[in-house]
């Protein structure tokens, strides 16, 4: 590779909805966009994905299915594919999202085709550390591929202490954040849907996740009940998932059926954001909270969990809240702060668009990624201009 090209990079994800596939996705298409040629391998087309993008290429990983497995080993056809893929194509760097199973697939890829022509970056991105890292089956496994992979980035510092802690390795990881395209997430002339959703003009309160445990759903409707008892409200939730029978009958046992919309899941999530007042994102932990982040760049005040990474962009009282997930009522003073003064309201939007914008802008985040590859492809620093 000669100093000024771009690498060719291979990116493997979860293609569902959930956060580390839109990290993935959208470096994949920024990347793009500065003249990085892309190739995704992954089970199914990664849901932000579904259009045609100049330099982008998609390869579907084959399951073969045999009678004799009981389970069909997608790490080792994912493994294959990343091999064909990386040798086909000419990749430089294969990078992975979530380490269970990717890191272990890249690492057998990279036996495959060489070390010295294909580097492995893996980057962390919470529940594959805090959760499943840490099931003994997966412990010892999940250690050893952060210690083989080229790199290992971590989306939080956070993150990266929580690593260090739990498997006393990962000292040279490198923390870069989620990031958003303040281009796409931004304020939206929404009057319409505003009327949809909050018809008399009630404070409109919202909440996106996959409602698995982990995002502590009922605590949303906890507080959404005990600030409508307040001041006139009504409450958007967004997404689906494990946890939503739950939120369905405890928003029926608190009677408010009818101050309730569920409109599942929504792939283009940043022309919904804009319409909330306030995102409820009261996690048990979150390692980082990327919607919160969208949040604030469609003028969106984020109310999130104190637990994990969340604090590195949020400043409480300022862009945002961080409450403990368990204090219902530091949730509900702090959501009746902001929804009853429409001038703190309109400063903390402010603040938060000019944070997500700034150091968790796009342009900001990816470059460090760009400089990450260089580094390890020994290609010296770009000059100003070529990364885009
Ligand atoms: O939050 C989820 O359940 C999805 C999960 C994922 O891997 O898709 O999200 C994690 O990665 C996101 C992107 O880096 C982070 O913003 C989320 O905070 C993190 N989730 C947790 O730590 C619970």
């Amino acid at each position: 590779m000669n100093d000024m090209k771009m690498p060719t990079v291979g990116i493997t994800c979860y293609p569902s909805q959930g956060g580390s596939g839109v990290v993935a996705t959208e470096l994949g298409l920024h990347l793009s966009r500065r003249g990085c040629e892309v190739h995704f391998i992954s089970s199914e087309l990664p849901f932000r994905l579904r259009k045609f993008h100049e330099n982008v290429i998609y390869h579907p990983v084959e399951m073969p299915h045999y009678p004799v497995f009981q389970h069909s080993p997608y790490t080792l056809s994912l493994a294959t594919t990343m091999s064909e893929v990386a040798t086909r194509c000419g990749l430089d760097i294969l990078h992975v999202h979530y380490a269970i199973p990717h890191a272990a697939s890249a690492f057998l890829a990279r036996e495959m085709v060489g070390a010295d022509r294909l580097k492995v970056v893996t980057t962390l991105h919470g529940t594959d550390i805090t959760l499943v890292g840490q099931e003994p089956s997966f412990f010892p496994i999940t250690r050893f591929l952060i210690e083989r992979s080229d790199a290992v980035t971590a989306v939080s510092t956070f993150l990266k202490e929580e690593t260090i802690r739990v498997f006393g390795t990962g000292e040279t990881i490198e923390v870069i954040p989620n990031f958003v395209d303040a281009r796409v997430f931004m304020p939206l002339e929404v009057d319409g849907l505003r009327r949809r959703f909050a018809p008399a003009g009630e404070r409109l309160l919202m909440h996106a996740s996959n409602f698995r445990a982990v995002k502590n759903p009922l605590a949303v409707i906890e507080v959404f009940a005990a600030v409508r008892r307040e001041i006139p409200a009504r409450l958007l939730l967004v997404g689906d998932g494990p946890e939503m029978p739950s939120v369905r009958s405890r928003v029926q046992e608190l009677g408010l059926a009818e101050a309730v919309d569920m409109v599942g899941q929504v792939d283009n999530l940043e022309e919904i954001l804009p319409v909330a007042d306030l995102l409820l994102l009261p996690s048990l932990h979150e390692s980082f909270g990327l919607v919160a982040l969208e949040a604030m760049a469609c003028g969106v005040v984020p109310l999130v969990t104190s637990r994990g990474g969340a604090g590195e962009f949020i400043q409480d009282g300022i862009n945002g809240f961080l409450r403990d997930p368990d204090d219902i009522p530091g949730m509900v003073a702090a959501a009746l702060t902001v929804l009853r003064d429409r001038d703190l309201q309109v400063q903390m939007v402010d603040e938060g668009r000019r944070d997500a914008s700034a150091e968790f802008g796009a342009p900001c985040v990816v470059r460090q990624y760009l400089e990450l590859y260089d580094r390890l492809l020994g290609t010296g620093p770009r000059p100003a201009g070529l990364d885009g």
